[in-house]
This record gives C-alpha cells, structure tokens and sequence, in this order.
C-alpha cells in the first residue's frame, strides 16, 4: 500500500492553493469530493459501496488518517486507486496536503476523486481542501442534535448524509428534526438518508454524484 507523508506541506495562503487545485482539477475533467464526519461514521463503508454501485465510473480515494493503511487496503480491495496519507497527527486535510496527496495518487484517467478526510466533525470544516464538493456525514446513533453543536460543517457542507439508517430503530433520532436544524444553517444542502450497509437510499446519493460531475 503506498502511503504518503503530508505534514510539511501546510501553506498560510490555502484559499488561494485551494482556488488552484479546483481549477486544474477541473480543466482535467476530474471531480474532488471532500468527505468529512466523526470517526466510525461510515465513511469508508459508503465509499465502499459507491465504488461497487458506479462500476461505470473510473472512482479513486484517498485515505487521510493519522495512523494505519486499513483504509485505503479496503478500497484497493475493491479494485479501486486509492492512496494511504498520514497527516503527522494533524485533523484535518488543507489544499496543500490535498495537493500533495493528488500528485502520490496519480490523476490522469478518473472521473472523480474522494478524499475521505480525518474523522472529527471540527477541524476539517475550517480549511478549504480544493474540493469541488463538500460531503458530509452524520450517523443515526450520534443523535439529531449534531447540527446544533458543530454547526460549522453543516454550513460548508453541499451534502448531508445520514448514513445507518437500518439503526434507526434502536436509536432515539429524529429524522425531521436533524434535517430541519441542517437546513436552518444551511437551506441549500441536499440531504439523503441511506444505509450503506442494506443499500437503502444509495442510488439517490449516487444519482447527485453523476450530476455533479456532468457539471464540473
Ligand atoms: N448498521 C450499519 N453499520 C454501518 C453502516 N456503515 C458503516 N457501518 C459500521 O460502522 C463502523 C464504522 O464504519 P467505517 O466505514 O469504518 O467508518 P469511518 O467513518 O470510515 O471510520 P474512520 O475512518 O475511522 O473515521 C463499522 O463497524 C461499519 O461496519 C451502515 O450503513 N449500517
Ligand atoms: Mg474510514
């Protein structure tokens, strides 16, 4: 598994590397979606199933953690490119690290480009990476009322995604409230609910993801 050591490449003008990296990105024809939540949200197994479901697509991932390769050696398992990159114990991903994560991942042939970003809901909403989208996720059993409490990434968010939503019998969470206090902070965000794991709700989410590629 390759991985990758991103820590020196921290930059004070990240907007403007960020401004650039979506530009090039964009005149090679490849979409970058920055994927944030918790830790154990379900990134990585919504990644997964995305991968599985849009087969037609040339999909690769970057794994930003920082410690291990099991990320990124569960999408090379599927067959997808993807990229281990160690974050020197920062949590969160900038454009300069994005950059240097992209040049280790090779962007020539693809479609789209997921960086599944550090799990913590604070620090990754607080730096543009270069993404062209934006996706979040919140799961059933951290409860309805995430929005209230880290309304940051809510806010910067083109996508909610309520992932595990097979859990929601055992759990106390409002659907309705969390997607009214989502879109109070932000009316523009699509929300889908899904369940990576029985499938539910995926060809809604995926169904966006072509879209936003046919319009980069
Ligand atoms: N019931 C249920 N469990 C899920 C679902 N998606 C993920 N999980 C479980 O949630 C746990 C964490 O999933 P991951 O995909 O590793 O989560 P992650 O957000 O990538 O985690 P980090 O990379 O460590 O932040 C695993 O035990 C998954 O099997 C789902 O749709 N339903
Ligand atoms: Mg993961």
């Amino acid at each position: 598994m390759k991985v990758i050591q991103v820590d020196r490449f921290i930059s004070d003008a990240n907007d403007k590397d960020a401004a650039k990296l979506r530009a090039d990105l964009k005149a090679k024809g490849v979409l970058l979606v920055n994927l944030m939540s918790s830790p154990g949200s379900g990134k990585t197994t919504f990644l997964s199933r995305t991968l599985k479901d849009l087969s037609d697509l040339r999909l690769a991932v970057m794994e930003a953690d920082i410690a291990s390769t099991v990320d990124a050696e569960r999408i090379a398992a599927l067959g997808a490119r993807s990229i281990q990159v160690h974050t020197g114990g920062m949590c969160h991903m900038d454009a300069g690290m994005t950059g240097a994560a992209l040049e280790g991942l090779g962007t020539d042939e693809l479609d789209v480009i997921f960086l599944e970003n550090v799990g913590n809901l604070i620090c990754p909403a607080e730096f543009d990476t270069g993404a062209h989208k934006n996706v979040m996720i919140l799961s059933v059993p951290e409860g309805d009322d995430k929005p209230l409490k880290y309304p940051l990434m809510f806010e910067q968010s083109d996508v909610l995604i309520i992932s595990k939503m097979d859990a929601l019998p055992y759990f106390n969470f409002d659907l309705e409230k969390c997607r009214e206090r989502a879109l109070r902070l932000n009316p523009n965000i699509k929300i889908f609910p899904v369940s990576a794991k029985t499938g539910d709700g995926m060809a809604a989410w995926e169904n966006w993801l072509r879209d936003a590629r046919q319009e980069l």
